[in-house]
Formats: C-alpha cells, sequence, structure tokens
C-alpha cells in the first residue's frame, strides 16, 4: 500500500503548521503569531505503534505566487502541459531567492503528496488568493481545500463559493476545535482524494480508533493507581521529646496535603503523555479541597511500630517481648546486655497496658507519641478526586497538539455523575475496600480501573452523540 502523504500549503499565518500539529499529535510542530515562522518544508509522521499511518509535510507559506503564475503562464506550451509547466518552475527557480517559498512547498506536491490548501475563513477572500489556487490546480495533484477559523467574523460563505471553483473537496476545518471524530472524518475524506489512498486511510482509522480505547484504557489504569494510593495514604511523625504538637501536626497535614497533590499531578502528567502531551503548563490546586475534613491522629508507638502491628508480629505478652525489641531493632538487641531484663518487662508493660515510660535504648528513646494523619477520612472525597482526573482526561482527549495556550481546568466544571446507581455502589463498594487496606492493592485497583474505563467511554459516547446531532 501507498503512504498517503500531504502537503499543508497556503498564504502565510493561515494555521498550515497548526493543522500539520494537530493531525500528526505532534506538539514540536513549530507554531507562532508572525507571519513566515515556517520557512522550510518538513515531514511530520503520525505513528502508532512504530507503524507510520501517514505522513504530513509542513510547508512555507506563498509569498510571490502571482509573479509565479506569471512566469508559468508564459512558459506553458500548451493546457497539456501545466504540470510540467510547474515542474519547470521548480528546476528553474531552484536556486532563485526570489521563489524559494514557492520551490519549497511545490517540490513535494510534484512528488506525489496530496495538496491540503488551508484559508483563514475568518478573514475575506481577496484575489490575492487566486493566483495561489491556480498554481495549485496546475500541479494536477489530488487537492482538498480547509477553511481554518482563527478568528471570530466568519466569510466561510464566500470561501465556499471561490474554493469551490479550484477544489473538488472543501471543508471547514477548525483547527483548535477540531476534536478525535473531526479528525478521522477529515482522514475519511482524504482518502477520497486519490484510490490508492483509500485503503491506507481507512486502515488509519480503524488503527486511530483502536488506539483511542487503548488510550483510555491506560488513563484510566493511571486514575485507578491514583485513587488507590490516595486512600491508603497515611503520613506519620514520631513526637520528640518537649516538641510542640500543634505545630508537628500541622507540619504533617501540609505534608500529607502535598503528598496528594503531587499524586494528581503524576497522574495527570502521565494521563497527558498517553495522548503525547508532553510540555503542557497546568495550574490548579487540589490543596483547597483538602483542606476540609481532614483529621490527624495520636497514637503510641514502640519502635515505630503501632501496637496493633505489634500484635501482628504475633509479640503477644510479656513472653514474646523479647522478639519484638529482636524485630525493632534487627538483631541487635544482645547489644542491650543487661538492660535487656527491664526492657522486656517495659515492652510487656506497654503491651498490656496503653503507654509505657520513655525508655532509653543506646540512648534512643524506644516509645513515644506518634501523630499520624490518613487515610482520608472524607467518603466523598474519591468521587471528587475521580470527577476531577476524569474531567482532566476528557479534556486531554480532545485538546489539539496545536493548543499551545497553559491547559486550565475550572474546578468548578467538575459536575460529574454516575451514570446510574448500580455503578455508584459498584465504586462505592471498592472505595471502601480500599479505605481498608493498609497498602496498595493490585486487585482492587485492576476492578476499579474497568469501572473508569467504562465511565469514560459512557461520556465521550453522549458527547458523540451531541456531535451527530
Ligand atoms: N484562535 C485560533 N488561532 C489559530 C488557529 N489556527 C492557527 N491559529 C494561530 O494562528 C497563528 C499562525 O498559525 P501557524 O500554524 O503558525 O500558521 P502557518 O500558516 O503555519 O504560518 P507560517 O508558517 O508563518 O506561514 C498562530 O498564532 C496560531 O496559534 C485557530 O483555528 N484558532
Ligand atoms: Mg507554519
Amino acid at each position: 500500500m501507498s503512504l498517503p502523504q500531504f502537503a499543508i500549503v497556503g498564504h502565510p499565518n493561515k494555521g498550515k503548521s497548526s493543522i500539520v500539529s494537530t493531525l500528526a499529535e505532534d506538539e514540536s510542530v513549530h507554531i507562532s503569531p508572525l507571519s513566515g515562522t515556517t520557512v522550510e518544508n518538513r515531514v511530520y509522521p503520525m505513528t502508532v505503534d512504530g507503524d507510520v499511518l501517514y505522513e504530513l509535510i509542513d510547508t512555507p507559506g506563498f509569498q510571490r505566487a502571482r509573479a509565479a503564475l506569471e512566469w508559468m503562464r508564459q512558459h506553458a506550451e500548451s493546457s497539456m502541459d501545466r504540470s510540467d509547466t510547474v515542474r519547470r518552475f521548480v528546476q528553474t527557480h531552484n536556486d532563485d531567492p526570489t521563489f524559494t517559498a514557492e520551490c519549497q512547498l511545490l517540490t513535494p506536491i510534484l512528488d506525489g503528496a496530496g495538496i491540503l490548501y488551508v484559508v483563514d475563513g475568518s478573514r475575506p477572500f481577496g484575489e490575492e488568493y487566486e493566483a495561489e489556487m491556480e498554481i495549485l490546480r496546475w500541479s494536477g495533484q489530488p487537492s482538498m481545500a480547509l477553511i481554518n477559523m482563527i478568528g471570530n467574523s466568519d466569510y466561510t460563505h464566500d470561501w465556499e463559493k471561490a474554493l469551490g471553483q479550484f477544489f473538488r473537496i472543501v471543508r471547514v476545518f477548525d483547527v483548535m476545535q477540531a476534536d478525535f471524530y473531526k479528525r478521522l472524518q477529515l482522514l475519511t475524506a482524504f482518502g477520497e482524494l486519490h484510490e490508492d489512498w483509500r485503503m491506507p486511510l481507512d486502515k488509519a482509522v480503524d488503527i486511530l480508533q483502536q488506539e483511542q480505547g487503548r488510550r483510555r484504557q491506560l488513563s484510566a489504569q493511571l486514575i485507578a493507581e491514583m485513587l488507590a494510593r490516595m486512600l491508603t495514604h497515611v503520613n506519620s511523625h514520631r513526637l520528640k521529646d518537649g516538641e510542640n504538637t500543634e505545630l508537628a501536626r500541622e507540619k504533617l497535614l501540609e505534608k500529607y496535603q502535598q503528598e496528594l497533590v503531587a499524586m494528581e499531578q503524576h497522574c495527570r502528567l502521565e494521563v497527558e503523555q498517553v495522548y503525547q502531551h508532553k510540555n503542557l503548563q497546568r495550574q490548579e490546586p487540589l490543596v483547597e479541597l483538602l483542606k476540609q475534613d481532614m483529621f490527624s491522629r495520636q497514637t503510641w508507638v514502640l519502635f515505630g511500630l503501632t501496637r496493633k502491628q505489634l500484635i501482628a508480629t504475633g509479640a503477644i505478652g510479656g513472653a514474646a517481648a523479647g522478639s519484638v525489641i529482636d524485630l525493632a531493632v534487627h538483631g541487635t538487641s544482645l547489644l542491650l546486655g543487661s538492660g535487656l531484663g527491664a526492657l522486656t518487662g517495659a515492652v510487656s508493660a506497654w503491651l498490656t497496658a496503653d503507654k509505657i515510660a520513655n525508655v532509653k535504648m543506646l540512648g534512643h528513646t524506644l516509645g513515644g507519641e506518634e501523630i499520624s494523619v490518613g487515610p482520608m477520612p472524607n467518603i466523598n472525597f474519591p468521587y471528587v478526586a475521580l470527577g476531577r482526573a476524569m474531567l482532566h482526561q476528557r479534556i486531554i482527549e480532545e485538546r489539539t497538539h496545536a493548543n499551545r495556550g497553559p491547559l486550565t481546568i475550572d474546578p468548578q466544571t467538575v459536575s460529574w455523575q454516575m451514570s446510574d446507581s448500580a455503578t455508584r455502589r459498584a465504586f462505592e463498594k471498592i472505595f471502601a475496600k480500599l479505605r481498608k487496606q493498609e497498602n496498595y492493592n493490585a486487585d482492587l485497583t485492576s476492578s476499579l480501573a474497568l469501572l473508569i474505563e467504562k465511565q469514560i467511554t459512557n461520556n465521550s459516547q453522549v458527547a458523540a452523540n451531541s456531535h451527530q446531532d
């Protein structure tokens, strides 16, 4: 199968590079408000799993189309040899700085690339475009016109009339708003340009649809991992002698919140990578949300282990206290020598009572107070975190790679609802189980990921249906 190649051409500063960036999902394409940004051709392949589906060639804008057409008119012997005339124009002017842009942009077309002619539908049509369209028509290559909308005014109707005389297919393609479905529609239309491209482009559409499913699955897994980590997260701090408890508690809360925020940021970053968005700037604090309903606990610990943890080691009662010490100091309790007996007694006392006097071992206080924060007690928290993550995923999925502005997610827009009560119950069951876990649980996370994936698909179907309306 031949590899479909498209040269994106047009007047300077009309969004050619933006279209390349969107269709190749490549944020490395240079886009700028300055006219004349692209000065030489560059090929951008659209690749999925190492397979190139199609190639887009970014080109500089026409600079001297009228003069070029004039030369061609003078040198064309008959209407039969127009594409040869275009070829001769490029051969003759290849080293001529007057026509650098024209020679650049025409070369891939003469080599067989399809033409995507880009105009700005928010600016009025003018005669200066006619020479460009005429030259492209002379090349004889399959072509399509795309009306991009850079500003707010709308001259689409005039453009459609003008473009219709030169191009068989004319489409409005607003590059900043073009979601996945619009891109697929465009690829299907490309397939109509040339018989040889139909099959590879139909295949490209299939592969992109599968890829979409894979990306959602990966995103769901990442979101589930984040939630599982958030829900089981605990921070503890051992109070030192004379340390201000309130101050320590505040510091610990702050640390805990920052760690949850970091988990969210990490998940965001990974979801963005899944969608090939690698350098997004984001600003949205989760901290405010966490300020509510937080609490910390204060417990007695020994060797950094809580009573519950000690009992779990099997070290219950005075007889086993020696092994508790061994466990805690990794078998170095022998060093204690004669102190061991007294220490064992103290530990036994603690295991049966609740507290022991400060016992020092090798100069370190063994017993002491520990404050801890987490796991997150707020039962709404996982739903809020999930809602935020799914909103972010949707925005990323819909964001084109031509959009270089900062990513803004307004937390107020999280108005996420479970599709039905059965789904809500399924989520609640997993959240409840996760809350009881001491550590990250892979099985629960996988079940959660499946539920989230279903929810993402449901949400996107709602969006897709509204597109068709
Ligand atoms: N709002 C909006 N801005 C757009 C759109 N398309 C392009 N732009 C902006 O228009 C400017 C020019 O876009 P480019 O993609 O660099 O245009 P180009 O045709 O490649 O320009 P040259 O390489 O200079 O010929 C950039 O600032 C883009 O962000 C659009 O659909 N909406
Ligand atoms: Mg450009």
